[in-house]
């Protein structure tokens, strides 16, 4: 497969002078496309010139079943190099308005805690200097997700929703011992915001019942998702002004993405899913964006394909509103 980027020696696709990388003299070379989203090179793929930056966070520590979401953001990243940069659907380029990914951040190894606070800290920094900027973290397991909730929960005027996709609530207090589990991703900020999540088949009885004596918890089950679109309007509805999307990527049904560590019979389809998500992105705020839980399986990269897919229809719904 021929990478689907304009010719290298052609001039910067965002129009400004190309970012020179490589020794004067050489760039002519047949050089790979640049190791982040989107392969993208030039002013479009710099912090300054772009209007999307992608945070890589490939944090696990707690994962319970199959591991490997370490590996997720660099193989969606991968993966991406790979798709067309046109999106019929929208009849637009959305990587025109910039795409950076930062190098991957490391937290540290060993201390649950630590490593959470440590990247709550890192994630107010970058969307700080983000300013106007859209901001998409690519984890890691779904722990990742609650320090940033709570970052932009803080920053919020109104009270943040989020918009959970995801074949669990992760609404445990605590899971083998440790509150900062991925499975308790969401008990950790369920006080500061609203809760509509979708796609949910693995739930324990503690979990429904933390959902059901809270108004600011809406659940939407798998079986309603597959029938019919009348969830979608459901779950939009129920959405504040202001939405946080976290998307587990075990939402989805495992025939599509089985790269996943506890993947659920009976889960989402691709297209009443960006249905969904083009509804959001066109009729709310939305102040943030993490994709997480992905875990490639060697020689199957389809369902890496099909999430930095995901990542790029959200950036061009997102780069519209
Ligand atoms: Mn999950």
């Amino acid at each position: 497969m021929t990478p689907n980027r304009p010719d290298p020696a052609a001039p910067s696709r965002s129009g400004g002078a190309r970012l020179r990388l490589l020794p004067e003299g050489l760039d002519d070379l047949p050089w790979e496309l640049p190791r982040g989203f989107l392969g993208l090179y030039g002013a479009g793929a710099t912090p300054e010139g772009s209007d999307t930056w992608i945070l890589p966070v490939p944090y696990e520590a707690t994962t319970s079943f199959g591991g490997g979401t370490r590996n997720g953001p660099q193989a969606i990243i991968d993966a991406s190099r790979y798709i067309e940069l046109y999106d019929h659907e929208t009849d637009r380029d959305p990587s025109l308005s910039g795409i950076y990914t930062f190098p991957q951040l490391e937290l540290a190894r060993g201390n649950a805690a630590e490593a959470i606070a440590e990247l709550e800290a890192a994630y107010g920094r970058v969307v700080e200097e983000a300013g106007d900027r859209r901001v998409l973290m690519l984890g890691g397991e779904h722990s990742v997700s609650s320090p940033a909730i709570a970052v932009q929960a803080r920053r919020c005027e109104n009270r943040l929703s989020v918009l959970q996709f995801d074949a669990h609530l992760d609404l445990r207090a605590t899971f083998e011992g440790s509150p900062y589990s991925h499975a308790c991703a969401l008990a950790r900020v369920m006080d500061q915001v609203d809760i509509v999540a979708v796609g949910l088949r693995g739930i324990s009885q503690e979990e429904i019942e933390v959902a059901r004596e809270r108004p600011s918890v809406t659940t939407i089950m798998a079986e309603e998702v597959a029938s019919g679109d009348a969830w979608i309007d459901q779950a939009v509805d129920r959405l504040g002004e202001d939405v946080y999307i976290t998307f587990d990527v075990d939402y989805f049904d495992p025939s599509l993405v089985p790269s996943t560590g506890t993947p659920e019979p009976g889960g989402g389809e691709w297209y009443p899913t960006l249905r969904l998500l083009r509804k959001v992105f066109e009729s709310r705020r939305v102040v943030a964006v993490d994709v997480v839980e992905h875990a490639p399986l060697p020689g199957l990269h389809a369902p890496d394909f099909l999430v930095a897919k995901l990542v790029y229809k959200m950036v061009g719904y997102w780069s519209r509103s």
